[in-house]
């Protein structure tokens, strides 16, 4: 069985879990599910291995193989299955990327081996399975927009916000191709341990949420991008407030010219993840002067991505 799922990027930020185990979220967040990313894995049942075979873009290497092994047990203890697998799974992200994202790997790991296994799962199930093996995953089972609730192991799911908004645009600008000085798993551990700066973190993306929502039914770009840059803003500060720090010497040169473009009446917006690479937000109607003033940058301009399906073949 082959799946396919698409990256997201979130809006409002997921930072920090208060059950590491079970990847519960303190606080909940808001995603896009873009079209331009993906990750197609196949999952075929063989009888014969006594152990899962992993290639993961071409190789098999330990350390990758190790967390899918991980979810695979998992799925396999759920549900009380004894079979091992061969897994394929290929990345669709343009050379140069840095974007390799554990969110749209483990949702088509989670669909792909679920299926192989004979088990039909609502999506529902699938994105609690997804955020078992990453956090965001769970949003990547939802195409479009998606909220990641917080709450118990039951309720803490990912569900599709009926928001039908065609313009709404996400440019992906190519920074860096450097390697995270620390995992986002790491990260917001060390963040959650600063209590006083987490708390606040905790209780200003709720409100951030809120208005997020508001904005996004009145499609209102100024105030979906100004809420998000300062969602993003607010957890990057948290995560530097430990001594990490996503940013590079570039990405602050790309802000300044997205600000610079702003003076200029452009809508263009910015967030920034566990990385040195920038995702501008905006509508259609901006598009080609946002690619245009930073034509010496790679970029690729993103538009909502569908939920996780199968693909034939
Ligand atoms: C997000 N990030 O909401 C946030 C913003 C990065 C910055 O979710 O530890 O790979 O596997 O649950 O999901 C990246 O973290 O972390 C992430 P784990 P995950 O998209």
């Amino acid at each position: 069985m082959k799946a396919r799922a698409y990256v997201n990027f979130a809006l409002i930020k997921y930072w920090g879990k208060k059950d590491e185990k079970l990847r519960l979220p303190f606080q909940a967040s808001l995603s896009f599910t873009i079209d331009k990313l993906f990750t197609d894995t196949k999952v075929t049942v063989n009888k014969k291995l006594i152990k899962d075979k992993i290639t993961i873009n071409g190789i098999s290497d330990e350390r990758l193989n190790k967390r899918v092994i991980q979810h695979l047990n998992l799925i396999r203890s759920k549900y009380n299955i004894k079979d091992y697998v061969e897994v394929t799974s290929v990345n669709n992200v343009p050379t140069s990327a840095g974007l390799a994202s554990s969110a749209s790997s483990f949702a088509a790991l989670t669909l792909a081996a679920t299926k192989a296994f004979n088990l039909n799962l609502s999506k529902e199930e699938l994105s609690r399975l997804s955020r078992y093996a990453s956090g965001s995953a769970s949003r990547s089972i939802f195409g479009n927009f998606a909220i990641w609730d917080v709450g118990d192991d039951k309720t803490s799911i990912a569900r599709p916000i009926d928001i039908n908004w065609p313009e709404f645009k996400i440019i992906v600008l190519m920074i860096d191709k450097s390697k995270k000085p620390a995992s986002s798993t790491d990260a917001m551990k060390e963040s959650v341990e600063n209590k006083l700066l987490y708390d606040e973190w905790v209780k200003q993306s709720k409100i951030d949420l809120d208005k997020m929502l508001i904005a996004l039914n009145n499609k209102d770009i100024k105030s979906v991008g100004e809420i998000a840059e300062k969602n993003a803003n607010h957890m990057h500060d948290l995560i530097e407030s430990t001594g990490i720090t996503y940013k590079t010497k570039e990405s602050l040169k790309a802000i300044d010219k997205i600000h610079e473009l702003r003076t200029k009446g452009v809508l263009a917006y910015y967030t920034m993840d566990a990385g040195p690479n920038i995702k501008i937000i905006t509508i259609d109607s901006e598009v080609n002067k946002i690619v245009d003033y930073f034509n010496e940058y790679e970029t690729i301009v993103c538009s909502k991505g569908k939920d996780a399906h199968i693909v034939l073949n």
